[in-house]
């Protein structure tokens, strides 16, 4: 079993800055012990600044892995073509946020990828992405 974790911009930035909202770990740490916790499927990560090689990552993957957490950042409130792409795949997408984005600034409220998910998991911190995983585990 094949699930991917994509990030979007500045998301390699997490631990370094911004504690308050992002908190103090990396995301490289945060995968490196979600990973060792699940042997037995294949756990990928990749992360992009760029909105096109996003897109080109879920191309690539969305027809033969089991399953895609994405957390596009900034993306989310701004990318239609983000949203077209997880419509045009057929592995489900589940979009994970690290912070409460209803509890920030208005124009973080809305996500253009969030009604072409099958859910969205907002606010509870790195753990979001280890909530969507077990979904997702359930689900195939
Ligand atoms: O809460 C989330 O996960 C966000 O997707 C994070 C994005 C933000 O634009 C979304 O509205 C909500 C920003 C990621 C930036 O991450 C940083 C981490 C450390 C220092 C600076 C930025």
């Amino acid at each position: 079993m094949d699930i991917l974790i994509l990030n979007g911009p500045n998301l390699n930035l997490l631990g370094k800055r911004e504690p308050s909202i992002y908190g103090h770990q990396s995301f490289d740490s945060y995968f490196d012990s979600l990973k060792s916790g699940y042997k037995e499927i294949q756990l990928h990560y990749y992360q992009s600044n760029s909105e096109g090689a996003l897109i080109d990552k879920l191309h690539e993957v969305g027809f033969n892995y089991d399953g895609i957490i994405i957390n596009a950042g900034a993306y989310t409130h701004t990318s239609i073509a983000i949203a077209d792409a997880i419509a045009a795949i057929s592995t489900p997408v589940v979009e994970v946020h690290i912070s409460n984005i209803h509890a920030r600034e208005k124009f973080r409220h809305h996500s253009f990828l969030a009604p072409n998910c099958v859910g969205s998991i907002v606010g509870l911190g790195l753990r979001g992405y280890q909530f969507a995983l077990e979904y997702l585990l359930k689900l195939t």
